[in-house]
């Protein structure tokens, strides 16, 4: 069975997410979408916020899972045994950061392959970045992110 991980902050998921976790589903025999914190980001939803959007997210998916990891994720890699980790590009500017987090996993983990899928180009301009702005100020992000993310963002900015 060919398995991946599909790592990322998902700071909130956005439809950019989901169309790499739609493309990465087909291709492998179990996908599990893993969130997790990046040490250099402060994030506006917590842990468990994440964790619940991407829950809602993965339902449609029969092989799809969701866990969390606080820790390095080549350990989390190498714990469970998978040797594909999947990795969303939007545009040549993420390819940079991704080539060097790519080889840096793997001279950490030689096992580990990172697979880049390309997002649609009705997705490559969304960021969870951008969205997250958008939404503080108040305008429509429901074009990017699905309802559940967007009830979200209305319990936690009132
Ligand atoms: N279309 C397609 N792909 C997209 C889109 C979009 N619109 N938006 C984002 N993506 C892709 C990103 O390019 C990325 O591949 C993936 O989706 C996840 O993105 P984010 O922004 O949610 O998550 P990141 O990039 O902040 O990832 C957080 C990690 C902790 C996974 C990352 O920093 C990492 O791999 N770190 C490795 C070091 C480590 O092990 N850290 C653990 C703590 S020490």
């Amino acid at each position: 069975m060919k398995r991946a991980v599909y790592p990322g902050s998902f700071d909130p998921i956005t439809y950019g997410h989901i169309d790499i976790l739609n493309r990465a589903a087909k291709i492998f025999d179990e996908v599990i979408v893993l969130v997790m914190n990046n040490i250099n980001k402060k994030y506006f939803f917590s842990f468990e916020e994440r964790f619940d959007m991407v829950k809602e997210a993965i339902k449609a998916y029969e092989n799809v899972k969701v866990e969390t990891y606080d820790g390095l994720l080549v350990e989390y890699t190498r714990k469970r045994e998978i040797s594909v980790l999947v990795r969303g590009l939007r545009a040549v500017s993420d390819f940079e950061y991704e080539l060097q987090m790519a080889h840096m996993n793997k001279s950490m983990c030689p096992n580990l392959e990172t697979v880049f899928l390309m997002t649609d180009s009705k997705y490559s301009f969304i960021s969870s970045t951008v969205v997250r702005e958008v939404a503080r100020f108040g305008g429509d992000v429901s074009p990017w992110v699905p309802k559940y993310v967007i009830e979200a963002f209305k319990r936690r900015l009132g």
